[in-house]
């Protein structure tokens, strides 16, 4: 595999950026790490800006080639990097894993931001039933994907479940209740063996204790 340098522009309290960097991780791709400090507002920096111009982490730097989004950088790096049960080539494989990703970018991960976001940085202190109630919705549709398969997509890890780890540990390390999601806590179990888990829990753990602090006990 020739890699030269490939530079991920990187934040680990994010769960986008350890989405991208977790789907590296298990692709086995080497990539040099940049950090980028949200909380100093260095995305801001004009060094940064003439790389990306949305100025959002991940952003990905292969050799030249800059790409942005987090499913889209692990989606690039599987296609390019990485073996084909990743991000299977057959159309059909494909499209469930799309549908995942789709599925954690539009229902799960917002859901988790709208709850996280201004608590973070609004001053808000309580969560919401309402908010509440949308996120173990999207946590129930999680748990049916997983229903009779051990994957989110199937029978293998793919960068479907590299993205929802990211999501899923930001918002369990708030310290939310997945009592009633078996299959959800089983997939989790299988997960903690995966390269680079350990890795992103430790951004999780970060983002976790900057929200709970902020929340009412
Ligand atoms: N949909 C994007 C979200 C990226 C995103 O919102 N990144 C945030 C951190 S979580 C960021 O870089 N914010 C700084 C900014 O936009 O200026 C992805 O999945 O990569």
């Amino acid at each position: 595999m020739s890699t030269s340098t490939i530079k991920l522009y990187h934040f680990s309290v994010s769960s986008p950026s350890r989405g991208a960097l977790l789907a590296a991780r298990v692709i086995g791709v080497p990539v040099e790490i940049v950090i980028i400090d949200l909380m100093k507002k260095e995305q801001l920096n004009e060094s940064f800006i003439k790389i990306n111009p949305q100025h959002c982490i991940p952003t990905l730097d292969d050799n030249g080639f800059v790409i942005w989004e987090s499913r889209a950088i692990a989606c690039y790096l599987a296609d390019k990097y990485g073996k084909d049960a990743i991000y299977p080539k057959d159309l059909q494989r494909r499209a469930v894993v799309n549908q995942r990703l789709y599925f954690d970018s539009s229902f799960l991960y917002p859901r988790i931001r709208a709850i996280c976001y201004p608590i973070i940085f609004e001053g808000v202190t309580e969560i919401k039933d309402k908010l509440k109630d949308e996120l173990n919705n999207s946590l129930d549709f999680l748990n049916q994907f997983l229903d009779g398969n051990k994957w989110v997509a199937g029978d293998h890890v793919t960068v479907a479940d590299t993205a929802i780890i990211a999501s899923l540990t930001s918002i369990l390390e708030v310290g939310w209740d997945i009592s009633n999601f078996s299959n959800i806590q089983r997939w989790l179990k299988d997960c903690a063996s995966l390269p680079g888990y350990e890795e992103n829990l430790e951004g999780a753990k970060s983002f976790g204790s900057i929200v709970k602090k902020n929340l009412k006990q």
